[in-house]
């Protein structure tokens, strides 16, 4: 294992991207032993005769940089293609009760996993078994057990083919209990859209930023988290376009860019300014921001009418797209500025300054991400940006819009292929005419529900297509117990994680090809597909030879558990489908012919094909038929504490990503544009706080949940380090601050938790400094 540098705090002044980016890179390569193996297949990285990068869904353009990646990318590509093997002579060294003892870091960077193992209970190990045994005995697992009580999760990797192929597994099965990562993600993008305008999908693609005249930016990180998108930002920016950025966070990415691909900007001291504003609101305080804008365009507007000057509203538009206008105005009206300055931690002039922008432009988009939808009132922050964009008709033009940036590289795409729990949002009828089977009518486990469904013993079996679910998820110390009482535990990954150490009475670790790896069937390298964040498919293939013999694609893993688990007579030849992945998407087209018809050809084209996006083109696919205002019940986004007294010392607390990690997924100890190095373990504060609450910064501290008293959540240890961060909020990394989430406390209606802000109250630590 290795051994890191003493934990070190210095601010970072530089830009992101640069040199930083450049010997960020050659640090994994070098790590990973892949330094001469990796520039092949980085020059292949979302290219169109290429793979498409695992590290983000965010869109790739038509015509390709020569290096269409970036530095987070090319962390993930060596992450996959490292030399570093964990076979058989591993898990007959490691008992799991020992790997329990590891770091995330050290149990992926440990390297690839190798053979199919089962969990031996007698030795506490993993052994190697055949293929042949591992289907033949889960299939009669899963032969055994109520359907209902079967939970099949995907994390957002897998290509749509095999997605397509693991709902229809587990409907043909009998089960709707299909959450996947988006449940912790964007499901409040997907709930809050499909009530506002219709689609579960944002509406701008690449083409609408060489168009757009104003860029807000809301709680999402693009310098480490889509950082290929830095390149259309700085496009942008050339135009003189402004980016106006609201995030409590001053984060390096949305300040300060060099192109580490560009030797004129390497070699020079230029770099872009992103953020023209650049507004610290405080954690969970958007929908006041966004309700104090809206007042200030409706402040503007009265003054136009009074003026007889040009309304500042599109009152065309309203009048003839959208509904609940009234409604929504009365309610901003209603509010009261010290109400607003108040919540959202913003001063009047700031959200007038952004009004002022906001109305000034003609073709505005709205980006955003975690640090909207993971809210309790998550789903109304996504709803208070549609009824922004309504105001101006900025949706439905090319230009404008709502751009949701999604996470993993597929998770849009699993949904458009029936990855869900709700079968009202399947065609059942097609599938069943197409497949011969009974869709199950009854509406299915999302990942909270799973949870529940877990800890209260309903769940008696686990099928885990990638991921690491166990780590992912909220209230960590409260599932682990539960999880080990599982009858049955099937994973399905290309590394070792945490989720893998916690084993079911009947146990199985499957290893599968990464997306860089070359699919071979029969002898013929295999394209797939997937769909990113602006509703683009693309076709792509492997580039790199499969890590060893005995590692199996995912289709054909998925293909090989229904044919061991389901009644002969259905009429899927999975066998087929498994080595000839045209014949899925052949069955996609059959099932979703108004998004994927001709996809065979259609996905070759340079760019990939878009699907139809009706509120791109001003059709609403609302019940109505109309874009619908919607009327917050609350500006708070949180309102399990109430931060002001007499609750003082509690701090409102984000998790988030370092510019180290995948999700889950630890490259390493540096978060460089925070100027953390050396260690996770850190809690970022204002000082004042610090103060306030007689703290001093490098002191350790724990950290406990500061709701539901009765159950005791903690993690610590944690340094203290002094932040520009607004009073009263705080921020430390996920996963490791998942076990101070309640598993209740999520989004309304999305349910996806609310990891973006979790009340806690502080403790000088018992613990000596390690
Ligand atoms: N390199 C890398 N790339 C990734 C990932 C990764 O882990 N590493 N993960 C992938 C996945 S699955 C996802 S979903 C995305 C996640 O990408 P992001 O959406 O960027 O997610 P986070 O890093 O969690 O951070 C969200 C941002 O929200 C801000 N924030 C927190 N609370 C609030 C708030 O109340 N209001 C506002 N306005 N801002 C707030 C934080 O300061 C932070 O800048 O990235 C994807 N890409
Ligand atoms: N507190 C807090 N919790 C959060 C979040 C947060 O911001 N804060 N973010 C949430 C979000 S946005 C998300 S998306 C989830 C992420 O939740 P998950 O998607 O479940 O987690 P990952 O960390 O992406 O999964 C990593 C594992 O996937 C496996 N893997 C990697 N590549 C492949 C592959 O190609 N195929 C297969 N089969 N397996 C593969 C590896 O074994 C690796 O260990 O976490 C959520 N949890
Ligand atoms: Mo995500």
């Amino acid at each position: 294992m290795l051994i890191y540098p003493k934990s070190h705090y210095q601010p970072y002044t530089h830009a992101s991207g640069g040199w930083g980016s450049a010997k960020s890179v050659m640090n994994i390569l070098w790590r990973e032993q892949v330094v001469t193996k990796a520039p092949g297949a980085l020059f292949k990285q979302n290219k169109p005769d290429g793979f498409a990068c695992v590290s983000c869904a965010w869109a790739k353009p038509r015509r390709p940089h020569l290096l269409e990646f970036c530095e987070n990318g090319a962390k993930a590509t060596a992450w996959e293609l490292t030399s570093r093997k964990t076979d058989p002579g591993f898990f007959s060294a490691h008992t799991l009760s020992e790997l329990r003892q590891w770091s995330d870091y050290a149990l992926e960077q440990h390297g690839r996993l190798t053979h199919p193992l089962r969990y031996d209970p007698q030795s506490d190990r993993y052994q190697p078994t055949s293929w042949e045994e591992a289907y033949r005995d889960i299939g009669a697992q899963l032969k055994a057990m109520d359907p209902a009580s079967v939970v099949f999760y995907a994390s957002g990797r897998a290509s749509l083919e095999t997605s397509f192929m693991y709902q229809l597994f587990a409907r043909a099965y009998g089960s709707n209990n299909l959450p996947d990562s988006s449940n912790m993600c964007h499901e409040s993008t997907s709930v809050g859209l499909q009530e506002s305008i219709g689609v579960p999908v944002g509406t701008v693609t690449l083409a609408d930023f060489e168009h757009t005249d104003g860029v807000f930016f809301f709680g999402q990180n693009v310098g480490s988290n889509s950082p290929r998108m830095l390149h259309q930002l700085q496009d942008v920016r050339r135009r003189d376009v402004p980016i106006i950025t609201f995030n409590p966070l001053r984060e390096r990415g949305l300040e300060r860019f060099v192109n580490p691909q560009s030797p004129s900007e390497m070699l020079t001291p230029d770099s872009t300014l992103i953020s023209t504003q650049y507004h610290q609101v405080a954690i969970g305080g958007d929908t006041a921001a966004i309700t104090g804008i809206a007042k200030a365009l409706l402040e503007m507007d009265d003054r136009a009418t009074e003026q007889g000057t040009p309304a500042v509203l599109d009152y065309d538009f309203i009048a003839s797209h959208t509904e609940g206008f009234e409604g929504f105005t009365t309610f901003v009206r209603r509010c009261s500025w010290a109400q607003l300055e108040h919540k959202s931690g913003l001063t009047r002039g700031a959200l007038e300054a952004a009004a002022t922008v906001y109305a000034r432009c003609q073709r505005v988009m709205f980006v955003y991400g975690m640090g909207l939808t993971q809210h309790r009132h998550g789903v109304t922050n996504v709803q208070m940006l549609v009824n922004l964009l309504l105001l101006r008709g900025n949706i439905g033009k090319l230009g404008a819009g709502i751009c949701p940036v999604r996470g993993h590289s597929n998770v849009q795409g699993q949904r458009t292929v029936g990855i869900t729990e709700d079968p009202k949002k399947v065609p059942v009828g097609l599938i069943e005419q197409h497949f011969g089977f009974k869709v199950p009518q009854q509406m299915g486990l999302c990942t909270v529900d799973a949870c529940e469904g877990i800890l209260e013993g309903r769940v008696r079996g686990f099928i885990g297509l990638g991921g690491n679910f166990l780590r992912a998820i909220p209230d960590t110390s409260r599932m682990e117990p539960a999880w080990q009482q599982l009858h049955l535990n099937v994973q399905v990954a290309t590394k070792l994680n945490r989720t893998h150490l916690l084993p079911a009475a009947n146990m199985w670790l499957l290893p599968c090809l990464g997306r860089i790896e070359i699919d071979r069937q029969n002898g013929v390298a295999q394209t797939y597909t997937t769909e990113d964040s602006t509703g683009c498919i693309h076709g792509w293939r492997g580039s790199a030879e499969p890590v060893g013999p005995h590692v199996r694609a995912e289709a054909s893993i998925v293909a090989g558990l229904a044919m061991a688990t389901l009644p002969p007579g259905n009429t899927i030849d999975w066998q087929a489908w498994s080595t000839d992945y045209a014949k899925v998407r052949a069955a996609i087209g059959r099932v979703y012919p108004q998004i994927f018809h001709d996809m065979e050809t259609r996905m070759a084209e340079p760019g990939g094909f878009h699907r139809p996006i009706a509120a791109a083109e001003r059709q609403w696919l609302t019940p109505t038929g109309k874009a619908q205002f919607i009327t917050p019940v609350t500006l708070a986004e949180d309102d399990d504490v109430n931060l002001a007294q007499p609750a003082r010392d509690v701090l409102q607390l984000m998790t988030l990503r370092s510019n180290d990690q995948f999700n889950t997924t630890i490259y390493g100890y540096e978060d460089r544009f925070r100027g953390v190095s050396g260690t996770r373990e850190v809690i970022f504060m204002h000082c004042n706080d610090i103060v306030r609450l007689g703290f001093a910064v490098g002191q350790r501290v724990m950290l406990t949940t500061a709701i539901e008293p009765e159950v005791k959540r903690q993690v610590g240890p944690f340094e203290i380090i002094a932040y520009d961060i607004p009073e009263g909020c705080a921020a430390a990394y996920y996963p490791e601050c998942n076990p101070l989430v309640p598993l209740w406390h999520h989004a309304e209606r999305s349910k996806v938790p609310a990891a973006k802000s979790v009340p806690v109250r502080l403790s000088a630590s018992p613990l000596p400094r390690g």
